[in-house]
Protein backbone atom coordinates (compact mmCIF):
# COMPACT_ATOMS: atom_id res chain seq x y z
CA UNK A 1 0.00 0.00 0.00
CA UNK A 2 1.22 3.61 -0.72
CA UNK A 3 0.78 4.94 2.80
CA UNK A 4 3.02 2.03 4.45
CA UNK A 5 6.38 2.98 5.47
CA UNK A 6 8.95 1.76 3.22
CA UNK A 7 12.56 3.50 5.73
CA UNK A 8 13.10 5.59 8.27
CA UNK A 9 16.57 7.34 7.94
CA UNK A 10 17.95 9.80 10.77
CA UNK A 11 20.87 11.49 10.18
CA UNK A 12 22.88 14.50 11.41
CA UNK A 13 22.42 18.14 10.80
CA UNK A 14 24.04 21.08 12.39
CA UNK A 15 21.28 23.52 14.48
CA UNK A 16 21.26 27.92 15.01
CA UNK A 17 23.95 27.34 17.29
CA UNK A 18 26.26 25.19 15.53
CA UNK A 19 25.46 22.07 17.16
CA UNK A 20 24.65 18.90 16.08
CA UNK A 21 20.77 17.95 15.84
CA UNK A 22 18.79 14.97 14.01
CA UNK A 23 17.52 14.85 10.77
CA UNK A 24 14.98 12.53 10.17
CA UNK A 25 13.57 10.91 6.27
CA UNK A 26 10.59 8.85 5.99
CA UNK A 27 9.56 7.60 2.77
CA UNK A 28 6.89 5.41 1.42
CA UNK A 29 6.09 2.80 -0.76
CA UNK A 30 4.53 5.26 -3.01
CA UNK A 31 7.37 7.10 -3.25
CA UNK A 32 6.67 10.11 -1.01
CA UNK A 33 9.73 11.15 1.39
CA UNK A 34 9.36 13.73 4.16
CA UNK A 35 11.52 15.22 6.66
CA UNK A 36 12.03 16.85 10.22
CA UNK A 37 14.60 18.20 12.24
CA UNK A 38 14.96 18.51 15.81
CA UNK A 39 15.39 21.90 17.87
CA UNK A 40 17.00 22.13 21.11
CA UNK A 41 17.09 24.33 24.26
CA UNK A 42 20.03 26.21 26.59
CA UNK A 43 17.90 26.72 29.78
CA UNK A 44 16.24 23.60 29.86
CA UNK A 45 13.59 23.12 32.43
CA UNK A 46 14.45 19.65 34.77
CA UNK A 47 11.69 17.37 34.10
CA UNK A 48 12.07 17.75 30.39
CA UNK A 49 12.18 14.30 28.27
CA UNK A 50 15.50 13.44 27.49
CA UNK A 51 17.53 14.85 24.44
CA UNK A 52 19.97 12.13 24.21
CA UNK A 53 23.88 13.61 23.10
CA UNK A 54 26.92 11.33 22.81
CA UNK A 55 29.01 12.77 25.88
CA UNK A 56 32.60 12.21 24.06
CA UNK A 57 34.06 15.84 24.62
CA UNK A 58 36.54 14.60 22.12
CA UNK A 59 33.24 15.30 19.15
CA UNK A 60 31.41 18.14 19.14
CA UNK A 61 32.21 19.14 22.94
CA UNK A 62 30.09 16.49 23.87
CA UNK A 63 27.06 17.07 21.87
CA UNK A 64 27.19 14.90 19.67
CA UNK A 65 24.08 12.80 18.70
CA UNK A 66 25.30 9.64 17.03
CA UNK A 67 23.82 7.17 19.71
CA UNK A 68 20.46 9.37 19.14
CA UNK A 69 20.53 8.36 15.22
CA UNK A 70 21.79 5.01 15.71
CA UNK A 71 18.57 4.38 17.73
CA UNK A 72 16.22 6.01 14.72
CA UNK A 73 18.23 3.77 12.35
CA UNK A 74 18.67 0.53 13.97
CA UNK A 75 15.34 -0.34 16.59
CA UNK A 76 13.01 2.55 15.48
CA UNK A 77 12.93 2.30 11.75
CA UNK A 78 12.30 -1.77 12.48
CA UNK A 79 9.81 -1.04 14.88
CA UNK A 80 7.01 1.37 12.52
CA UNK A 81 8.30 -0.30 8.14
CA UNK A 82 5.09 -1.61 6.63
CA UNK A 83 2.66 0.70 9.04
CA UNK A 84 0.81 2.66 7.73
CA UNK A 85 2.10 6.61 8.29
CA UNK A 86 -1.51 8.02 8.67
CA UNK A 87 -1.68 6.57 11.86
CA UNK A 88 0.15 8.98 14.02
CA UNK A 89 -1.15 7.99 17.69
CA UNK A 90 -0.21 4.18 17.07
CA UNK A 91 3.32 5.38 15.89
CA UNK A 92 3.39 7.85 18.45
CA UNK A 93 2.07 4.37 20.92
CA UNK A 94 4.96 2.07 19.56
CA UNK A 95 7.92 4.39 20.04
CA UNK A 96 6.59 5.16 24.00
CA UNK A 97 6.15 1.38 24.26
CA UNK A 98 9.48 0.50 23.00
CA UNK A 99 11.34 3.25 25.04
CA UNK A 100 9.88 2.12 28.10
CA UNK A 101 11.13 5.22 30.31
CA UNK A 102 9.01 8.01 31.92
CA UNK A 103 11.51 10.66 29.96
CA UNK A 104 12.62 9.15 27.02
CA UNK A 105 15.94 8.03 27.67
CA UNK A 106 16.02 5.06 26.05
CA UNK A 107 15.74 6.26 22.50
CA UNK A 108 16.31 10.05 23.26
CA UNK A 109 13.09 12.41 23.07
CA UNK A 110 15.03 14.03 20.05
CA UNK A 111 15.32 10.37 18.23
CA UNK A 112 11.42 9.78 18.92
CA UNK A 113 10.81 13.75 18.25
CA UNK A 114 12.53 13.65 14.82
CA UNK A 115 10.32 10.58 13.76
CA UNK A 116 7.28 11.59 14.68
CA UNK A 117 7.42 15.09 13.40
CA UNK A 118 8.26 13.42 10.22
CA UNK A 119 5.46 11.14 10.23
CA UNK A 120 3.16 13.75 10.48
CA UNK A 121 4.91 15.72 7.57
CA UNK A 122 4.66 12.60 5.31
CA UNK A 123 0.70 11.39 5.75
CA UNK A 124 -0.26 15.23 5.07
CA UNK A 125 1.72 14.98 1.87
CA UNK A 126 0.03 11.68 1.16
CA UNK A 127 -3.07 13.32 1.79
CA UNK A 128 -2.41 15.95 -0.67
CA UNK A 129 -3.00 18.59 2.27
CA UNK A 130 -1.27 21.34 3.77
CA UNK A 131 0.48 20.11 7.53
CA UNK A 132 -1.72 22.70 9.40
CA UNK A 133 -5.31 20.91 7.80
CA UNK A 134 -3.28 17.47 8.34
CA UNK A 135 -3.43 18.32 12.35
CA UNK A 136 -6.78 20.51 12.96
CA UNK A 137 -8.89 19.85 9.68
CA UNK A 138 -11.24 22.60 8.30
CA UNK A 139 -11.55 23.80 12.03
CA UNK A 140 -7.93 24.77 12.20
CA UNK A 141 -7.77 28.03 10.90
CA UNK A 142 -6.62 31.02 13.61
CA UNK A 143 -3.26 32.29 12.51
CA UNK A 144 -1.24 33.43 15.74
CA UNK A 145 -0.70 36.57 17.57
CA UNK A 146 2.83 36.49 17.51
CA UNK A 147 5.21 37.32 20.64
CA UNK A 148 8.31 38.61 19.42
CA UNK A 149 11.87 38.47 21.24
CA UNK A 150 13.48 41.98 20.76
CA UNK A 151 15.95 41.87 23.48
CA UNK A 152 17.91 38.61 24.38
CA UNK A 153 19.62 38.25 28.19
CA UNK A 154 19.96 35.31 30.51
CA UNK A 155 21.27 32.32 29.21
CA UNK A 156 20.71 33.54 25.50
CA UNK A 157 23.41 36.12 25.07
CA UNK A 158 26.47 37.41 26.99
CA UNK A 159 25.13 40.75 28.32
CA UNK A 160 23.85 41.55 31.81
CA UNK A 161 19.93 41.27 31.41
CA UNK A 162 18.74 39.03 34.32
CA UNK A 163 15.53 38.28 31.83
CA UNK A 164 16.00 36.06 29.54
CA UNK A 165 13.79 37.44 26.91
CA UNK A 166 11.91 40.65 26.51
CA UNK A 167 9.28 40.47 23.55
CA UNK A 168 6.44 42.40 22.31
CA UNK A 169 3.49 41.59 21.18
CA UNK A 170 1.20 43.76 18.30
CA UNK A 171 -2.27 43.18 19.99
CA UNK A 172 -3.56 45.93 17.79
CA UNK A 173 -3.33 44.26 14.61
CA UNK A 174 -6.35 43.12 12.60
CA UNK A 175 -4.15 40.01 11.25
CA UNK A 176 -1.30 38.45 10.75
CA UNK A 177 0.98 39.50 8.93
CA UNK A 178 -0.40 43.37 9.91
CA UNK A 179 1.16 42.11 13.31
CA UNK A 180 4.19 41.34 11.32
CA UNK A 181 4.97 44.46 10.29
CA UNK A 182 4.30 46.03 13.33
CA UNK A 183 6.78 43.95 15.21
CA UNK A 184 9.34 44.18 12.38
CA UNK A 185 9.41 48.06 12.33
CA UNK A 186 9.79 47.91 16.00
CA UNK A 187 12.73 45.96 16.12
CA UNK A 188 14.33 48.40 13.50
CA UNK A 189 13.51 51.54 15.52
CA UNK A 190 15.10 49.69 18.41
CA UNK A 191 18.32 48.97 16.18
CA UNK A 192 18.29 52.82 15.45
CA UNK A 193 17.52 53.67 19.10
CA UNK A 194 20.89 51.21 20.55
CA UNK A 195 22.89 52.49 17.21
CA UNK A 196 22.56 56.32 18.48
CA UNK A 197 23.26 55.64 21.72
CA UNK A 198 26.45 53.38 21.13
CA UNK A 199 25.01 50.24 22.64
CA UNK A 200 26.09 47.33 20.77
CA UNK A 201 23.55 45.80 18.15
CA UNK A 202 24.55 41.95 17.87
CA UNK A 203 22.05 39.78 18.19
CA UNK A 204 21.55 36.70 20.86
CA UNK A 205 20.58 33.30 19.56
CA UNK A 206 16.94 34.05 19.67
CA UNK A 207 17.90 37.06 16.95
CA UNK A 208 17.19 39.62 19.81
CA UNK A 209 19.34 42.32 20.20
CA UNK A 210 21.77 41.71 23.65
CA UNK A 211 23.02 45.29 24.78
CA UNK A 212 24.90 46.02 27.86
CA UNK A 213 22.15 47.89 29.98
CA UNK A 214 22.22 48.30 33.46
CA UNK A 215 18.63 46.74 34.71
CA UNK A 216 15.78 44.89 33.19
CA UNK A 217 14.24 48.11 33.66
CA UNK A 218 16.33 49.71 30.95
CA UNK A 219 15.76 47.48 28.88
CA UNK A 220 11.82 48.10 29.20
CA UNK A 221 12.33 51.63 28.45
CA UNK A 222 14.05 51.32 25.50
CA UNK A 223 11.34 49.17 24.30
CA UNK A 224 8.95 51.74 24.87
CA UNK A 225 11.07 53.80 23.19
CA UNK A 226 11.03 51.87 20.04
CA UNK A 227 7.41 50.78 20.28
CA UNK A 228 6.99 55.23 20.02
CA UNK A 229 9.51 55.70 17.70
CA UNK A 230 8.23 53.20 15.12
CA UNK A 231 5.07 55.03 14.94
CA UNK A 232 3.11 53.21 17.46
CA UNK A 233 1.44 53.11 20.98
CA UNK A 234 1.17 50.52 23.78
CA UNK A 235 -2.06 50.25 23.00
CA UNK A 236 -1.39 48.46 20.04
CA UNK A 237 1.99 46.56 20.95
CA UNK A 238 2.29 45.17 24.47
CA UNK A 239 5.84 43.26 26.02
CA UNK A 240 6.01 40.27 27.36
CA UNK A 241 8.63 38.53 29.41
CA UNK A 242 10.09 35.25 29.89
CA UNK A 243 11.81 36.05 33.03
CA UNK A 244 13.13 32.32 32.88
CA UNK A 245 13.83 32.27 36.59
CA UNK A 246 14.21 28.43 37.63
CA UNK A 247 17.85 30.11 36.11
CA UNK A 248 17.53 32.66 38.68
CA UNK A 249 16.71 30.45 41.69
CA UNK A 250 19.96 29.55 44.26
CA UNK A 251 18.73 28.33 47.62
CA UNK A 252 15.27 29.16 47.59
CA UNK A 253 15.90 32.99 46.55
CA UNK A 254 15.73 34.77 43.09
CA UNK A 255 18.79 36.13 42.23
CA UNK A 256 18.21 39.55 39.91
CA UNK A 257 21.85 40.07 39.63
CA UNK A 258 22.04 43.63 37.30
CA UNK A 259 19.84 45.61 40.06
CA UNK A 260 21.89 43.45 43.40
CA UNK A 261 18.70 42.34 44.82
CA UNK A 262 18.57 38.59 45.86
CA UNK A 263 14.31 37.86 46.81
CA UNK A 264 12.17 35.58 48.70
CA UNK A 265 9.06 33.90 46.73
CA UNK A 266 7.00 36.95 47.95
CA UNK A 267 9.42 39.83 47.17
CA UNK A 268 9.57 38.24 43.86
CA UNK A 269 5.74 38.41 43.03
CA UNK A 270 6.19 41.82 43.97
CA UNK A 271 8.79 42.97 42.11
CA UNK A 272 7.04 41.08 38.90
CA UNK A 273 3.73 43.14 40.00
CA UNK A 274 5.59 46.31 40.12
CA UNK A 275 6.50 46.03 36.55
CA UNK A 276 3.34 45.10 35.43
CA UNK A 277 2.22 48.62 36.67
CA UNK A 278 5.28 50.69 35.29
CA UNK A 279 5.09 49.00 31.99
CA UNK A 280 2.07 47.05 29.35
CA UNK A 281 3.18 43.59 30.50
CA UNK A 282 0.29 40.84 29.57
CA UNK A 283 2.39 38.05 29.64
CA UNK A 284 4.93 36.71 32.05
CA UNK A 285 6.76 33.62 31.28
CA UNK A 286 8.27 31.12 34.17
CA UNK A 287 8.09 34.54 36.38
CA UNK A 288 8.87 31.64 39.00
CA UNK A 289 11.08 28.82 39.34
CA UNK A 290 9.85 25.37 38.19
CA UNK A 291 9.91 24.04 42.05
CA UNK A 292 8.34 26.83 43.31
CA UNK A 293 4.97 25.91 43.58
CA UNK A 294 4.35 28.25 46.40
CA UNK A 295 5.97 31.26 44.61
CA UNK A 296 3.73 30.41 41.39
CA UNK A 297 0.31 30.11 43.63
CA UNK A 298 1.27 33.46 45.37
CA UNK A 299 2.17 35.13 41.58
CA UNK A 300 -1.55 33.57 39.87
CA UNK A 301 -2.95 34.68 42.75
CA UNK A 302 -1.72 38.46 42.38
CA UNK A 303 -1.58 38.54 38.60
CA UNK A 304 -3.57 36.14 37.42
CA UNK A 305 -6.84 38.23 36.28
CA UNK A 306 -4.45 40.60 34.31
CA UNK A 307 -1.75 38.70 33.01
CA UNK A 308 -1.09 35.87 30.95
CA UNK A 309 1.19 33.56 33.55
CA UNK A 310 2.93 30.92 30.93
CA UNK A 311 4.11 27.57 32.75
CA UNK A 312 7.59 26.57 30.57
CA UNK A 313 10.12 24.91 33.06
CA UNK A 314 7.09 24.31 35.13
CA UNK A 315 5.02 22.09 32.52
CA UNK A 316 7.73 21.38 30.26
CA UNK A 317 4.41 20.44 27.81
CA UNK A 318 4.02 17.45 29.94
CA UNK A 319 0.14 16.23 30.48
CA UNK A 320 1.03 14.96 34.07
CA UNK A 321 2.73 17.95 35.36
CA UNK A 322 -0.32 20.46 33.72
CA UNK A 323 -3.27 18.23 35.92
CA UNK A 324 -1.03 18.61 38.63
CA UNK A 325 -0.41 22.58 37.65
CA UNK A 326 -4.10 22.91 37.23
CA UNK A 327 -5.21 21.48 40.81
CA UNK A 328 -2.84 23.53 42.49
CA UNK A 329 -4.61 26.29 40.26
CA UNK A 330 -1.43 27.67 39.57
CA UNK A 331 -0.67 29.66 35.97
CA UNK A 332 -3.36 29.82 33.04
CA UNK A 333 -1.18 29.24 30.49
CA UNK A 334 1.47 26.72 28.82
CA UNK A 335 4.07 26.79 26.53
CA UNK A 336 4.10 24.07 24.04
CA UNK A 337 7.88 22.85 23.13
CA UNK A 338 7.12 19.15 21.04
CA UNK A 339 10.77 18.04 22.30
CA UNK A 340 10.23 18.55 25.89
CA UNK A 341 7.57 16.04 26.08
CA UNK A 342 9.18 14.11 22.57
CA UNK A 343 6.32 12.93 20.29
CA UNK A 344 3.52 14.88 18.65
CA UNK A 345 0.39 12.67 19.82
CA UNK A 346 1.59 13.96 23.53
CA UNK A 347 2.23 17.36 22.14
CA UNK A 348 -1.01 17.53 20.87
CA UNK A 349 -2.24 15.88 24.30
CA UNK A 350 -1.03 18.14 26.26
CA UNK A 351 -2.44 21.14 24.04
CA UNK A 352 -5.72 19.32 24.29
CA UNK A 353 -6.09 19.11 28.17
CA UNK A 354 -5.05 22.63 28.39
CA UNK A 355 -7.70 24.28 26.26
CA UNK A 356 -10.47 22.38 28.16
CA UNK A 357 -9.00 23.42 31.59
CA UNK A 358 -8.87 26.80 29.97
CA UNK A 359 -5.57 27.39 30.11
CA UNK A 360 -4.13 29.54 26.69
CA UNK A 361 -1.19 27.39 24.78
CA UNK A 362 1.61 29.51 23.22
CA UNK A 363 3.24 27.27 20.46
CA UNK A 364 6.98 27.49 20.55
CA UNK A 365 10.22 27.45 18.79
CA UNK A 366 13.92 26.54 21.02
CA UNK A 367 16.93 28.38 21.40
CA UNK A 368 18.46 26.11 19.08
CA UNK A 369 16.77 26.09 16.05
CA UNK A 370 16.93 24.51 12.28
CA UNK A 371 15.02 25.76 9.50
CA UNK A 372 11.90 23.43 10.06
CA UNK A 373 8.87 25.62 9.98
CA UNK A 374 6.37 22.67 11.70
CA UNK A 375 5.63 24.63 14.69
CA UNK A 376 4.01 27.23 12.24
CA UNK A 377 1.46 25.11 10.93
CA UNK A 378 1.11 23.28 14.57
CA UNK A 379 0.48 26.45 15.99
CA UNK A 380 -2.65 27.21 13.04
CA UNK A 381 -4.04 23.23 13.13
CA UNK A 382 -4.51 23.82 17.00
CA UNK A 383 -5.90 27.12 17.08
CA UNK A 384 -3.35 28.05 19.68
CA UNK A 385 -3.84 31.71 19.16
CA UNK A 386 -0.33 32.65 20.17
CA UNK A 387 3.00 31.99 18.84
CA UNK A 388 6.98 32.61 20.21
CA UNK A 389 9.22 31.81 17.70
CA UNK A 390 11.83 34.69 18.21
CA UNK A 391 12.92 37.80 16.41
CA UNK A 392 12.66 39.57 13.42
CA UNK A 393 15.85 38.65 12.49
CA UNK A 394 17.92 35.20 11.41
CA UNK A 395 17.02 32.88 9.20
CA UNK A 396 15.89 29.66 11.39
CA UNK A 397 13.10 32.27 12.80
CA UNK A 398 11.95 34.10 10.10
CA UNK A 399 11.42 31.12 8.12
CA UNK A 400 8.77 30.54 10.63
CA UNK A 401 7.08 33.88 10.16
CA UNK A 402 7.39 32.96 6.74
CA UNK A 403 5.77 30.28 6.42
CA UNK A 404 2.70 31.81 8.47
CA UNK A 405 2.45 34.34 5.73
CA UNK A 406 1.62 31.41 3.33
CA UNK A 407 -0.52 29.96 5.22
CA UNK A 408 -2.91 33.35 5.72
CA UNK A 409 -2.65 33.84 2.24
CA UNK A 410 -3.74 29.91 2.00
CA UNK A 411 -6.92 30.42 4.47
CA UNK A 412 -7.40 33.85 2.60
CA UNK A 413 -7.86 32.25 -0.57
CA UNK A 414 -10.17 29.42 0.88
CA UNK A 415 -12.02 31.49 2.75
CA UNK A 416 -12.43 35.24 1.41
CA UNK A 417 -15.71 35.40 2.94
CA UNK A 418 -14.62 34.62 6.56
CA UNK A 419 -15.89 37.41 9.10
CA UNK A 420 -13.09 38.67 10.89
CA UNK A 421 -13.43 39.21 14.73
CA UNK A 422 -10.90 41.73 16.47
CA UNK A 423 -10.66 40.17 19.46
CA UNK A 424 -11.74 36.62 20.27
CA UNK A 425 -11.79 37.60 23.82
CA UNK A 426 -13.98 40.86 23.71
CA UNK A 427 -12.97 44.18 23.55
CA UNK A 428 -11.70 44.40 27.11
CA UNK A 429 -9.41 41.60 26.79
CA UNK A 430 -5.58 42.41 28.10
CA UNK A 431 -4.50 40.11 25.57
CA UNK A 432 -4.90 39.22 21.61
CA UNK A 433 -5.80 35.62 20.70
CA UNK A 434 -4.93 34.88 17.45
CA UNK A 435 -6.52 36.56 13.88
CA UNK A 436 -9.10 34.24 11.65
CA UNK A 437 -8.38 34.87 8.21
CA UNK A 438 -9.07 38.71 7.10
CA UNK A 439 -10.77 40.17 3.11
CA UNK A 440 -7.93 42.97 2.75
CA UNK A 441 -10.90 45.41 2.24
CA UNK A 442 -11.67 45.51 5.63
CA UNK A 443 -8.78 47.34 7.13
CA UNK A 444 -5.40 45.49 6.98
CA UNK A 445 -4.48 48.19 5.05
CA UNK A 446 -5.47 50.96 7.26
CA UNK A 447 -2.15 52.31 8.53
CA UNK A 448 -0.76 52.68 4.85
C1 LIG B 1 12.39 29.32 26.48
C2 LIG B 1 13.12 28.82 25.26
C3 LIG B 1 12.70 29.40 23.96
P1 LIG B 1 15.28 27.44 25.42
O1 LIG B 1 12.94 29.34 27.59
O2 LIG B 1 11.23 29.63 26.40
O3 LIG B 1 12.71 30.78 23.91
O4 LIG B 1 14.50 28.85 25.43
O5 LIG B 1 14.99 26.78 24.13
O6 LIG B 1 16.73 27.81 25.61
O7 LIG B 1 14.75 26.67 26.58
MG1 LIG C 1 10.94 29.88 28.58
Amino acid sequence: MDCLIKNVYGYQILDSRGNPTIKVEIELYGGIKAYASVPSGASVGKKEALELRDKDISFYLGRGVHGAISNINEKISKLIIDKPVIEQGKIDDILIEADGTENKSNFGANAMLGVSLACARCASIYLNIPLYEYLGGIFGNILPCVMVNIINGGAHADNSLDFQEFMITPTGAINFSQGLRMVSETFHALKNILKKQNEITSLGDEGGFAPNLKTNKDALDLILEAIKKAGYSTDEIKICLDVASSELYKDGKYEIKSENLTLSSAEMVKYLKHLCEDYPIISIEDGMAEDDYEGWRILTDELGEKCLLVGDDLFVTNSKLLIEGMQEKIANAILIKPNQIGTLSETLNTIQLAKLGGYKTIISHRSGETTDTFISDLAVGVNSGLIKTGSISRGERICKYNRLLEIEKEINEKNPYTNPPFNYLGENSFYKYGYKNCSCNFGCNKRN
